[in-house]
């Protein structure tokens, strides 16, 4: 792959930056800490991307929360287009029966990987579900999502930093923005 050892040489754009990235978080935790006031809530964050954003917003929320993690994948390899098979690749550790859980997502595209887990997680019995995702890029849609809480609404571009990758690598940058078209296309 045509990639240089310093990440950010291989950004083409920075779409949203680190301090625009930190003030949504914040204003996301004060709706979030109201809307469930004198309520617990239990996180669930979709690895592994949401990392970053659930570390962030658990930070924010000034309610008690329990964390739980899930993991699965349905962009295959260094692709940018989703496989549509969407895997389990780690459960929940312990039940959500009876609570009010919150799917943390860093991205909805498709909206096939939330598709499934909402089907999943309503098995589960919970007394609420909702979804809060950093960012949201609707012109991608196949099924339609109810989502409760959403950052930013993206154009239709591949983005990475901040939880997201391509081919596993730039989850680190702070910001989220573009790639420069020759690294998207050595991967092809
Ligand atoms: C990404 C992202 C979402 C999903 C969104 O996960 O974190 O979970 O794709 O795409 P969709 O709406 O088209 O289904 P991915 O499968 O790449 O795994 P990752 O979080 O480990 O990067
Ligand atoms: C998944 C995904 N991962 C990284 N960047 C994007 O734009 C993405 N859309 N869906």
């Amino acid at each position: 792959m045509n990639r240089t050892a310093d990440l950010e040489a291989d950004v083409a754009e920075v779409l949203l930056s680190e301090s625009e990235i930190q003030a949504k978080v914040a204003e996301l935790g004060a709706r979030i800490s109201a809307d469930y006031a004198g309520r617990e809530l239990t996180l669930v964050s979709v690895l592994k991307g949401s990392l970053p954003f659930m570390a962030d917003l658990m930070r924010a929320l000034t309610i008690p929360v329990r964390i739980d993690l899930m993991e699965v994948s349905s962009y295959g390899g260094s692709s940018t287009e989703s496989t549509g098979l969407v895997r389990i690749l780690k459960d929940l550790s312990a039940s959500i029966e009876g609570q009010e859980v919150l799917i943390v997502e860093d991205i909805i595209d498709t909206g096939l990987t939330l598709n499934y887990l909402l089907r999943y997680l309503r098995g589960k019995n919970p007394s609420s579900l909702r979804i809060c995702t950093l960012l949201d890029k609707p012109a991608r849609r196949l099924v339609e999502i109810p989502v409760d809480y959403v950052g930013f609404t993206i154009p239709d571009r591949f983005v990475i930093g901040y939880g997201l990758d391509f081919g596993e690598l730039y989850r680190n940058l702070r910001f989220v923005g573009v790639l420069r078209p020759e690294v998207y296309a050595a991967a092809d």
